[in-house]
C-alpha cells in the first residue's frame, strides 16, 4: 500500500512539475527528444564555469543549471577548472576574455551583446559565452539555452549578437487597484498590498522571461496614472520589485501623473515653469533614486484623454517633458513622453492632430527625453498606416509604442500573431532621408545618429496562470522582445523559435502551426476591418463590431466618424480634397496612397471615400470585395480550426484543448464581426451579398441590440 502511495506521489510530482498550464512560457527545459542531438549535447556539455561571481551571474548560473540539467537530463557540475565539456561564462571583468574573444567582436557586442564560440583550450573542448557586461553574459546564457531548446547543431558555435535598440520596454497599464486597463488576462501581477514584504515567485519568473528575450525596462503602472505610486509607501514597494529585477538587467519606470505636485505635494499648481513645481519634481526624483538607485525614469501621458499636462497652464509638451527631464538628469534618468494626443476642441482629423502638435516641437526636447509614438496615427488598429511622426521629427529621439494586449484584436480570445504587424511598420519607408529611411532606422536611432533609442509595447500580461490568457498571446510578448533586440529577424524565424520552445520541435507541428500564426494577422484584418476600415468596434469597451455607433461624447470616438459610409460609398478621404492627412508624409510615401486607382488596397479606406461600385484590382466592385474579404476572414479562422484539430496528440492535451476552445470562440466572433458589418454597410450600398456566400443568419437589429456592460478591460484608477 505504502509503495502504491509512493508511486502515486511520484507520478503526481512529475505531473505537477510538468503541468502544461502555460506558466513556464517559452522557458521549458524538458529533455531533448532527438536522441542524436541529445548525444551531441551531452558530449559537449558536462560542466559550467563562471569566471567571477555577481548577482546577475548567479541568476545566469541558476538558469543554466536548471536549463541544462532539464534539457540534457544529466547532472551538470559547476567547476572552477576548465575540463573537456565546459561551458565557460566570462565578461570583460575577467582578463581571460581577451585571449578567448577578438577585440573586434567585443566591440561589436557593445554593452548588452554577447558572443558564443566553440574553442579548444589546452586540448580541451569548451564553449565560451562572453559579454562585456554581466548582463551581456546572462543574455548569452539565455541564447545558448535557446539553441538547445530549438535543437540547433552546437558543434561549431560562432554567434555574435547585440541589440539594435537600447531601451526594450514593456508598458503595463496596471492600476493600483490591480485592474488592468485593456487587460484581458486576470488582474495585475503586482500585488501592491503584499509588497514589499511578500515577493511573489512570479516576479522572478517575469524577470527571467523578459531577460530571456532582452527586455530591459518596464513601466509598472498605467499611463492614466495615479499619483499615489510616487508616495513613499509605494516607492518602497516599487523598490522591492526593482531588487528582484536588477540582476536580470531590468530597470523600472513609473508613469507619472503630471498633476502629482498638487495631488500629493500640496502645491497649488503643476505649471512646469513654476519654480516650486520644478523644485518639487527634483526632490521627488532625489527621493526615488534613494530607494531605487537604478530607476529608469518617467513615462508620461499628458493632455490626452482627460489627463492633466502642461497645456493646462498654456505650456507646451516640450516644457512639460523638459521640466521632468531636468529633475531626472542628475541621476541619468529618462523621460518618455507620449505623443498620443488629440482634442475635440480642434476641428481637425484625429489622424493629423499628434503630428500638428509635436512637429513644431522638433528639436526642443532635452537629450534625456524620448517621444513615444504609437505605430499608427489612430490607435493600435488591426492595420494602420505608419504614424507620420516617424521621420517627421528628425531632431527628436522618437520611440516606438506597439500594443501587445489585444484591445482591438479580439482581446485574449483570438489567435493573432503580431510579428507581421510589427514588421510591416518597422519595415515601412518614411523616405525622409531618401529611399531606405525605414522606421526601424528611425527607432534604433541610426537614421539621425541619436544617442538614445527605444521600443516599447503595452504588455498583455496578467495573473492568469499562463500569463497572457491565450496560449498564443505569449508569442506576441516573445516576438516583441526578439524584434526589439533585432528588428531584422523575420516573423517566420521568430514564430519557428517560439513554437519549438513553447510546444515541440516535431516538424509537422512546427510547419503547420507556423503557417497558422503567419496568416492570423491578415485573417483578423479580413473579418474585422478589411481594405482600410478602422475604429469600428464597440464603444468604450471596444468589444465586438459596432460600425453603427454614433452617440459618443466626442465625434472621433464614433465609428461613423471613421468609416463615413453613405449612399455614395465608404472611407475617409484624407487626400487634398479631404482632410489632407497625406500631406504629413514624405512625397514618395504620399504618392503611394494619393491616387484612388493605384492606392494599396490594404489602406484604401484609410485614405479615400470610395464608391460602392468602384472597380477593385480583382475586377470586383468595392462592395463585393468587401464581402469577399469578410467571408475570407471567417473561412481562414475555420481553416485554423481544422489545422489545429489535426495537431491533436502531438502536444499535451491541456493546451491543445485550451486553444481549440478559444478557436471556437474566435470563429463565433469572426462570424459576428462579418455579419454585423456586412448587414450594416449594406444599408448604404443597397447591394446583395454575392451569390454563393452564406447569408447572415441574424438581423442587423439583433447585432445592434447586443450589450456588454461587463466587458473586461476597463477599470478605474483614481
Ligand atoms: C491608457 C486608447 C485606449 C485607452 C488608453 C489610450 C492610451 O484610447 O482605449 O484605454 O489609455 O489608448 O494609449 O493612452
Amino acid at each position: 500500500m505504502k509503495k502504491y502511495f509512493l508511486l502515486l506521489y511520484c507520478c503526481l510530482t512529475v505531473y505537477i512539475l510538468h503541468a502544461e498550464d502555460g506558466y513556464r512560457l517559452w522557458l521549458r527545459y524538458d529533455k531533448v527528444d532527438n536522441s542524436k542531438l541529445l548525444q551531441q549535447y551531452r558530449n559537449a556539455i558536462s560542466y559550467i564555469q563562471f569566471a567571477h561571481a555577481s548577482p546577475t551571474l548567479a541568476a545566469a548560473k541558476e538558469e543554466m543549471i536548471d536549463g541544462l540539467q532539464g534539457l540534457l537530463d544529466k547532472k551538470i557540475l559547476v567547476q572552477n577548472s576548465t575540463e573537456n565539456g565546459t561551458v565557460l561564462v566570462v565578461t570583460a571583468a575577467d582578463s581571460i576574455i581577451y585571449s578567448l574573444i577578438s577585440r573586434d567582436d567585443l566591440d561589436k557586442i557593445a554593452i548588452d551583446g554577447f558572443v558564443i564560440e566553440t574553442k579548444k583550450i589546452n586540448q580541451k573542448n569548451i564553449i565560451v559565452i562572453a559579454g562585456n557586461t554581466d548582463i551581456g553574459a546572462l543574455y548569452g546564457c539565455f541564447h545558448f539555452l535557446r539553441l538547445l531548446q530549438t535543437q540547433q547543431n552546437i558543434q561549431q558555435l560562432s554567434v555574435v549578437s547585440a541589440p539594435t535598440v537600447q531601451l526594450r520596454m514593456l508598458d503595463h497599464w496596471d492600476n493600483l487597484t490591480r485592474t488592468v486597463e485593456r487587460g484581458y488576462t486576470g488582474m495585475s501581477i503586482w500585488n501592491w498590498q503584499k509588497l514589499p514584504d511578500y515577493i511573489d515567485k512570479r516576479y522572478t519568473d517575469y524577470a527571467r522571461a523578459n531577460a530571456s528575450i532582452g527586455i530591459n525596462a518596464v513601466a509598472l503602472n498605467n499611463v492614466n496614472a495615479n499619483a499615489t505610486i510616487l508616495t513613499k509607501d509605494y516607492l518602497i514597494k516599487v523598490a522591492a520589485l526593482a531588487n528582484v529585477f536588477r540582476p536580470y538587467g531590468i530597470k523600472i519606470f513609473l508613469s507619472a501623473r503630471f498633476s502629482a505636485p498638487i495631488e500629493i505635494g500640496g502645491l497649488k499648481t503643476a505649471d512646469p515653469l513654476d519654480a516650486q513645481v520644478q523644485q518639487w519634481w527634483k526632490k521627488k526624483a532625489d527621493e526615488i533614486y534613494q530607494y531605487i538607485p537604478d530607476f529608469g525614469g518617467f513615462l508620461v501621458k499628458a493632455n490626452s484623454e482627460g489627463q492633466p499636462g502642461p497645456q493646462n497652464y498654456n505650456r507646451t509638451h516640450a516644457d512639460g517633458a523638459n521640466m521632468l527631464a531636468d529633475a531626472l538628469a542628475l541621476h541619468n534618468g529618462i523621460v518618455i513622453w507620449r505623443a498620443f494626443v488629440y482634442s475635440n476642441e480642434t476641428n481637425e482629423d484625429r489622424f493629423k492632430q499628434a503630428y500638428n502638435e509635436f512637429k513644431p516641437l522638433d528639436g526642443k526636447f532635452r537629450n534625456n527625453v524620448l517621444v513615444q509614438v504609437k505605430n499608427g496615427p489612430i490607435d493600435f488598429q488591426p492595420r494602420e498606416p505608419f504614424h507620420p511622426l516617424f521621420g517627421g521629427m528628425p531632431q527628436t529621439q522618437v520611440m516606438m509604442e506597439f500594443q501587445l494586449t489585444q484591445e482591438y484584436l479580439g482581446f485574449a480570445t483570438h489567435l493573432v500573431y503580431l510579428a507581421p504587424l510589427f514588421k510591416e511598420c518597422l519595415d515601412a519607408d518614411t523616405y525622409t532621408k531618401g529611399k531606405g529611411s525605414y522606421i526601424s532606422k528611425v527607432v534604433d536611432g541610426s537614421l539621425e545618429n541619436h544617442p538614445v533609442s527605444g521600443m516599447a509595447a503595452v504588455a498583455n500580461i496578467g495573473n492568469d496562470i499562463n500569463w497572457t490568457g491565450h496560449p498564443f498571446a505569449q508569442a506576441n510578448w516573445y516576438a516583441f522582445g526578439r524584434l526589439a533586440w533585432n528588428h531584422n529577424l523575420t516573423s517566420a524565424q521568430i514564430a519557428d523559435e517560439w513554437i519549438r520552445k513553447t510546444f515541440t520541435n516535431t516538424q509537422p507541428f512546427v510547419n503547420k502551426v507556423k503557417e497558422m500564426m503567419l496568416v492570423s494577422r491578415e485573417t483578423i484584418v479580413d473579418y474585422m476591418t478589411p481594405l482600410g476600415l478602422h475604429h469600428i468596434m464597440g464603444y468604450s469597451h471596444h468589444y465586438g463590431p459596432a460600425p453603427w455607433y454614433n452617440s459618443a461624447a466626442r465625434a472621433d470616438w464614433n465609428p461613423t466618424y471613421f468609416h463615413k459610409a453613405d449612399s455614395a460609398g465608404i472611407g475617409f478621404d484624407r487626400t487634398a480634397t479631404g482632410s489632407n492627412a497625406l500631406s504629413q508624409y514624405a512625397p514618395e510615401m504620399r504618392k503611394q496612397f494619393d491616387d484612388i486607382n493605384t492606392c494599396n488596397e490594404n489602406y484604401l479606406l484609410w485614405f479615400h471615400h470610395v464608391p460602392w461600385n468602384f472597380k477593385m484590382k480583382s475586377g470586383r466592385s468595392l462592395w463585393n470585395e468587401l464581402c469577399y474579404k469578410y467571408y475570407a476572414g471567417v473561412d481562414s479562422v475555420r481553416w485554423m480550426q481544422s489545422t489545429w484539430d489535426n495537431m491533436k496528440g502531438i502536444i499535451d492535451d491541456e493546451r491543445f484543448k485550451e486553444v481549440k476552445m478559444l478557436l471556437t470562440i474566435q470563429e463565433k466572433e469572426a462570424v459576428w464581426w462579418r455579419n454585423a458589418c456586412i448587414l450594416y454597410f449594406q444599408t448604404f450600398s443597397k447591394m446583395p451579398v454575392p451569390k454563393g456566400l452564406e447569408q447572415p443568419d441574424n438581423s442587423l437589429e439583433y447585432y445592434e441590440s447586443l450589450q456588454f456592460p461587463y466587458a473586461p478591460g476597463i477599470g478605474g484608477n483614481q
